[in-house]
């Protein structure tokens, strides 16, 4: 047998193991030999049972997904699950850790799944831009249902072991070792004698489907996919499976697999799956990690709340600082009434919210934090602010704590600096509700040390984040490019774009809203602020602000939003102004195109990543598709900013970039060194 794949036959059981290490992923190294072990087992007289076992620490993840887009090499996991579909006697697959993708696909091809407790099962392919192609739209809907299999395999979220047993996706859930109650399983179904009836042959489940509620439901999915192709492609197999024929729902099934797993937007989703891991990798991964047991945080606002809300959900115990009592107090009962809210939609028990709720301790005082391993500071957007903070933190912090601020734009070097340990300052810019967003940009100082930043790294994925490590800027690699994608919206504007044919250009691209349904969201107040602290104007956005209109929470902005309403509606007042502002300038208002809206918002948006990778602030052009698709909404299908660069052409953005240039003179069209080699040479590689 190969490495990958053995066989241990224990008293008339043969336990098939698949090693392939770190996820069991089903490589063409493993499809082989788990091929030949399978046909041998089938005829062999002294086997009474199989089970397929996986070595380490999960069962199979999936397909190998540094296979896709390269020539197929038989057989293919279909071929192997319809040999062990085959077989007569009790095939038993043993999960413990996640059995996923082609993983669960595998396991569907058994007569029996057994799970450890902490296992979770799902068929994550959406995500990858793809649909199960192992039968996985066929088979889970004979067990679980079309409407759950619907939602399992459109959400790509894996279901835990006894909600699976509930379901019916497995047979039965054990606590300790797994083998040996498989084992004994097995060899109480092959004492049974049987009949064992494979996934394929079960259709009692589905022939219940309702199938004009479940339509309904692929309708409001189909809507809600915002122009990606798998989610649909999902509904549409399951949908196959309740109406066709087993063997012509996975015919049809192959043909979307095959379709999708060409396309630009798979492609797409496959590079930010491994882009996001690229990322939370660092040079000198030996580096000892300091430990961290608790956090302190200071500023108990929006951010510092969310802040603390993320540490705390990651099972960290947080110190919450604020400036008076009463600030406190305010901070606290949100974050209260956050986790009753969270209670209220389901997503969180009573019990956890009490666990959750316990971990916080307030405080006015600094001496509080001495106690803390990393204190993240959430206050005001001011140097001056932020620099006496340090000198506080300095004065009480014990040596090697971690100091991070969370600040959104200012020199962390020169914050550093006001303290006596810069190796131990680095900036955590989390984004807003920091207990939700996914994204933090880690900055890594001028003099922060290799622990401290491995260190937060490290704490970041185990809070649940996805980190880019990135450097010191105005604005870091986010905001410093949503600024270069802002500087145009304004000038649209005025030659005679309105704010909702901007934003449905945006949303028709993928976004989930366009740059001023987000400012509205955010409150123009802040852009505002910063504007006025930089010497800078917006004329439209800063008389809106003049004139009361901060966004949503005002109820009006660049929309309106009526009776506490969340639906922007565009206000005939707001277009007055801009007409008004655009003839002081004397521009004559024209019809703009989506074409011209996305050229010149997202073409600057590229030219400035270009300018952040030469400047060595993002380490790859993957890390900065990984900051916009996370934190910003940059559509997945399309892989984040750099990676669509290459999709739209570098040589036609610089092209484009160059024309605007010339009519403009202004900076942001002046193609980057960087993009001009791209467009040469079809490579970021500074
Ligand atoms: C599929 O199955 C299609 C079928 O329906 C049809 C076939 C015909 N392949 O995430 P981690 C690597 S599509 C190759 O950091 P964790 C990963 O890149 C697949 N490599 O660990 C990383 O490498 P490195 C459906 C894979 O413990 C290392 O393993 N399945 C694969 O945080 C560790 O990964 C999925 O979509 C793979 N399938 O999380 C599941 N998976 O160390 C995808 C991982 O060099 N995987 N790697 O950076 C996951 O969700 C997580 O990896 C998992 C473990 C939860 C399993």
């Amino acid at each position: 047998m190969s490495s990958s794949v053995s066989v241990a036959n224990e008293g008339g059981v043969a336990i098939v193991t698949i090693d392939n290490p770190p996820v069991n992923a089903l490589s063409f190294h493993v499809r082989e030999p788990l091929m030949q072990a399978l046909a041998a087992l089938r005829d062999d007289a002294s086997v009474a049972a199989i089970v397929i076992a996986c070595a380490g620490r999960t069962f199979v993840a999936g397909a190998d997904i540094t296979e896709f887009g390269k020539p197929m090499q038989h057989p293919e996991l279909r071929a192997i699950v319809a040999v062990l579909e085959a077989i007569a006697k009790p095939t038993v697959a043993a999960i413990q850790g996640t059995a996923l993708g082609g993983g669960l696909e595998l396991a569907l091809g058994c007569h029996f799944r057994v799970a450890d407790q902490g296992a979770r099962l799902g068929l994550p392919e959406v995500k990858l831009g793809i649909l199960p192609g192992g039968g996985g739209t066929v088979r889970l809907p004979r067990l679980v249902g079309a409407a759950k299999a619907l939602k399992m395999i459109v959400s790509g979220t894996p279901i835990g072991a006894d909600e699976a047993y509930g379901a019916g996706l497995v047979d039965a859930v054990f606590e300790g070792d797994l083998t040996t109650h498989v084992v004994n399983f097995v060899r109480e179904m092959a004492r049974k004698g049987g009949p064992f009836t494979p996934v394929r042959d079960r259709d009692d489940v589905i022939k219940e489907t309702d199938l004009a509620a479940f339509d309904a439901e692929v309708a409001d999915l189909a809507r809600k996919a915002r122009g990606l192709e798998a989610p649909v492609a999902c509904a549409q197999a399951v949908r196959n499976a309740v109406t066709l024929p087993f063997d012509e729902a996975l015919a049809e099934e192959r043909a979307l697999f095959v379709k999708l797993v060409a396309s630009d937007q798979s492609r797409a989703q496959r590079h930010l799956f491994f882009a996001e891991r690229e990322a939370a990798k660092l040079p000198g991964k030996d580096v000892v990690k300091r430990r961290i047991a608790r956090v302190g945080v200071i500023g108990a606002g929006t951010m510092g709340g969310g802040i603390a809300m993320a540490f705390a959900n990651g099972g960290f115990p947080v110190t919450l600082l604020e400036t008076s009592q009463e600030a406190l107090r305010r901070g606290l009962a949100t974050i209260e009434k956050n986790y009753t809210v969270s209670v209220a939609r389901g997503s969180l028990s009573e019990d956890a919210k009490r666990q959750r709720l316990a971990q916080f301790k307030g405080t006015v005082d600094h001496a509080d934090l001495a106690d803390c391993d990393l204190i993240v500071e959430a206050a005001f957007e001011d140097m001056a602010v932020k620099k006496e903070i340090f000198g506080k933190l300095d004065a009480v912090a014990r040596p090697g704590a971690i100091l991070a601020t969370n600040t959104s734009y200012l020199d962390i070097d020169e914050i550093a600096a006001s303290t006596s340990r810069p190796q131990d300052v680095l900036g955590l810019h989390f984004f807003s509700p920091a207990n939700v967003m996914k994204l933090l940009e880690i900055v890594r100082a001028e003099k922060t040390a290799p622990d401290a930043l491995a260190t937060v790294v490290d704490l970041a994925r185990r809070i649940g984040k996805v980190a880019v490590v990135v450097g010191v800027c105005h604005g870091f690699v986010g905001n410093r490019m949503l600024a270069a994608r802002g500087s145009e919206s304004e000038a649209l504007l005025l030659e005679g774009a309105t704010p909702s044919q901007i934003d449905k250009a945006f949303t028709d691209f993928g976004w989930p809203m366009g740059p001023f349904q987000m400012g509205d969201l955010a409150g123009l107040d802040i852009g505002w602020r910063n504007r006025k602290a930089r010497g800078l104007t917006a004329v439209i956005a800063d008389t809106l602000c003049e004139q009361g209109r901060f966004g949503q929470k005002t109820g009006r902005g660049f929309y309106l939003y009526e009776n506490g309403s969340r639906m922007p509606v565009p206000d005939p007042e707001v277009e007055a102004l801009i007409r008004g502002k655009a003839a002081e300038k004397g521009i004559v208002p024209r019809t703009i195109g989506a074409d011209e809206i996305i050229e010149r918002t997202l073409y600057p948006l590229i030219n400035e990543g270009a300018k952040i990778l030469e400047e060595g602030i993002a380490a790859r052009a993957s890390d900065i598709d990984v900051v916009w698709v996370n934190g910003y909404g940059f559509p997945v299908g399309k892989g984040g900013p750099m990676f669509w660069a290459g999709l739209e052409g570098a040589a036609r953005i610089v092209g484009r970039l160059r024309y605007w240039h010339e009519r403009t003179g202004k900076n942001v069209f002046k193609p980057a060194p960087l993009l001009e080699r791209m467009a040469e040479t079809g490579s970021w590689q500074v």
